[in-house]
């Protein structure tokens, strides 16, 4: 790191000088001078009396005078060494101030500033750009998934890493640009450029990005970049904005760099603020949302594609607010996954729809979804039963969905908990099918009963031959293996009868309608005779269903006539 602006050098602005050395400094210099000029007024003397001793006119210096001179001169020599003395210690002692200093505003691993010296210097050189009519960028880089790969790769390993992304991104630097660590995997840079032209900033965004993608001990690097022109106003709007200011908007922009898919340099805007806003309202709003009971399930129906027979129902939540009025689980399951109270929200689901298919006729099944953090909890499989006994509901009635990309997180322990959940009779499906690479290893090894086809490849079998290929493989895997088959996105009886004609499935789409609240699932099945008249008669209703299992016209009344 030679030769730019962004080293950390010492900012010659900042820190007092050593005062009281330099007065010591400056008396051992007096002391000096006036020796000097007293051996000069006393040497003149003496010296006119030592020439007169010789001509023979006089008796030459008297005793006196040869001692003041002599004192003179010694006064001389002590005031020099002594000034000598203490110049020496003012300059180690200014040395040793300046390189406190260094080190103060330096972070020691990477060499650059640090989160203290950062503001003070950037803002200097902000004021200094736009008297010049120029301005800068606010950039922040983020190593993806730092912390993980630091565990892997240990902390030596890691300070290297981070050593070698300060070289990589000061490479990358003009020389009039600052560099700064704020802190873990966190880095800084102030970017000067001409107002209204920042295509210089994004362009060397986009090098610190490339120069970070590659690969480091089997673990593939990245970066994001998040940035912010110092070409605006603070938020009061009656001055230019502040370093501060704009590291916030560039941390901003960051966050929402994170969320990409393709690393790509992201420039701060307002737009970009508000939805950071109601993000955070909507992580405070679901946490008050859980206890409220604002969260609600919908019900889809599952049905049996060969003869339309209704045989259960998939749980999907909903979440009534006040404020942002029907949400998606797509919006609100990320986040509840995000702030740690996934598992909370999905017990309160789940007791819910436990308690409304109770009322339901027990040959129907409830299916729930469930998140792959939920899975990592060791007594979630404790939890569930611990609902089912409380709602007094069968577990042969319960199906739990599990997504497939869930699986790669951790088979063995995704693995025992399926089977303790099968042990207590629960069905498991694996959900989204299609979607996450499951190998067949996996399926070999997990348990399930059924494989759910993802709806992505049923809606584009009429129109493109390789997923029609995919589901007709699934079609027959699930054979081969002995699962049963849902096909999810049954839009349309073209689809169905694609479908029909590949085996017989279970299928869940909008042909059988759309997910409903609770009361207009509960009118359907009132409508078709499928609730039970009280739930506290759930052991006449399991002989009903003994009874109808005998009776082989009885689910003809089930049949939903498309
Ligand atoms: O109903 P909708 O299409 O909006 O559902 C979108 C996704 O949300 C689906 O993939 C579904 O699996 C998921 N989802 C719905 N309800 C829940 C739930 O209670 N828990 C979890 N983890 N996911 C759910
Ligand atoms: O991933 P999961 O299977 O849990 O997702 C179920 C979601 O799919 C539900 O949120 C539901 O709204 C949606 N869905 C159900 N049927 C159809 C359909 O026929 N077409 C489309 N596009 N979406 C559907
Ligand atoms: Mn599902």
């Amino acid at each position: 790191m030679s030769g730019s602006a962004k080293i950390n050098r010492p900012n010659p602005d900042q820190g007092a000088q050593p005062k009281r050395s330099a007065r010591g400094d400056l008396l051992a210099l007096a002391i000096a001078v006036t020796a000097t000029c007293m051996v000069a007024a006393t040497g003149g003397e003496a010296l006119s009396q030592v020439w007169y001793k010789f001509s023979g006119i006089g008796l030459g210096p008297n005793q006196l005078l040869t001692n003041a001179l002599l004192l003179n001169i010694a006064l001389v020599i002590f005031g020099w060494r002594r000034y000598e003395d203490v110049h020496a210690e003012v300059v180690a002692r200014r040395n040793a101030e300046d390189l406190a200093r260094q080190m103060e505003q330096t972070d020691t691993l990477t060499g650059c500033l640090n989160r203290h010296s950062f503001a003070p210097r950037a803002d200097q050189l902000l004021a200094a750009l736009r008297e010049r009519g120029e301005t800068a960028a606010l950039v922040m880089l983020d190593i993806h998934d730092f912390k993980h790969i630091n565990d892997k790769i240990g902390s030596d390993g890691g300070d290297r890493l981070l050593a070698d992304t300060a070289r990589r991104i000061e490479a990358l630097l003009p020389p009039d640009a600052l560099l700064a660590r704020l802190g873990g995997d966190e880095f800084a840079c102030v970017i000067p450029y001409i107002a209204g032209h920042p295509e210089r900033v994004t362009h060397i965004a986009e090098a610190m990005i490339a120069t970070m993608d590659r690969k480091l001990e089997n673990h593939r690097l990245s970066a994001s970049v998040g940035m912010a022109n110092g070409d605006r106003q603070n938020r009061m709007g009656n001055a230019p904005i502040d370093a501060n200011g704009l590291l916030h908007l560039a941390e901003v922009a960051l966050l929402h760099a994170k969320k990409l898919d393709r690393p790509v340099p992201v420039w701060f805007e307002e737009s970009l603020e508000t939805e950071l806003r109601y993000r955070c309202e909507m992580e405070i709003a679901i946490r008050d949302a859980i206890p409220l009971g604002e969260f609600v399930p919908y019900y889809e129906k599952q049905v049996d594609l060969a003869s339309g027979e209704v045989l259960g129902f998939e749980m999907l939540a909903r979440w009534h607010s006040p404020t942002f009025g029907l949400v998606g689980p797509d919006v609100f399951i990320p986040i509840a996954e995000e702030i740690g109270v996934i598992g909370e929200l999905s017990e309160s689901l789940i007791r819910q729809a436990l308690r409304d298919a109770r009322e339901w006729d027990p040959r129907l099944t409830l299916s729930v979804n469930v998140s792959p953090l939920q899975l990592r909890d060791p007594w979630f499989a404790q939890k569930l039963l611990k609902l089912l006994v409380e709602a007094q509901f069968p577990p042969q009635r319960l199906e739990v969905e599990i997504t497939e990309t869930s699986l790669h997180q951790n088979i063995a322990v995704v693995q025992s908990l399926v089977t303790s959940l099968r042990n207590q009779g629960i069905t498991i499906s694996l959900d989204d099918f299609g979607t996450g690479y499951s190998s067949f290893a996996q399926l070999r090894k997990l348990p399930f009963d059924r494989i759910k086809i993802d709806r992505s490849f049923v809606l584009a079998m009429q129109d493109d031959p390789d997923s029609r290929t995919i589901v007709e493989t699934i079609a027959l895997l699930g054979k081969g293996l002995g699962l049963n088959i849902t096909a999810e996105g049954v839009e349309s009886t073209e689809l169905l009868a694609q479908l029909q004609s590949l085996g017989s499935f279970k299928g869940q789409g909008y042909l059988y309608g759309k997910p409903q609240p609770a009361e207009a699932t509960r009118a359907f099945l009132a409508e078709h005779d499928m609730l039970v008249p009280n739930t506290d008669e759930l052991s006449l209703a399991s002989s009903r269903q003994e009874a109808s299992k005998t009776d082989a016209k009885a689910p003809q009344e089930w049949r939903r006539t498309a």
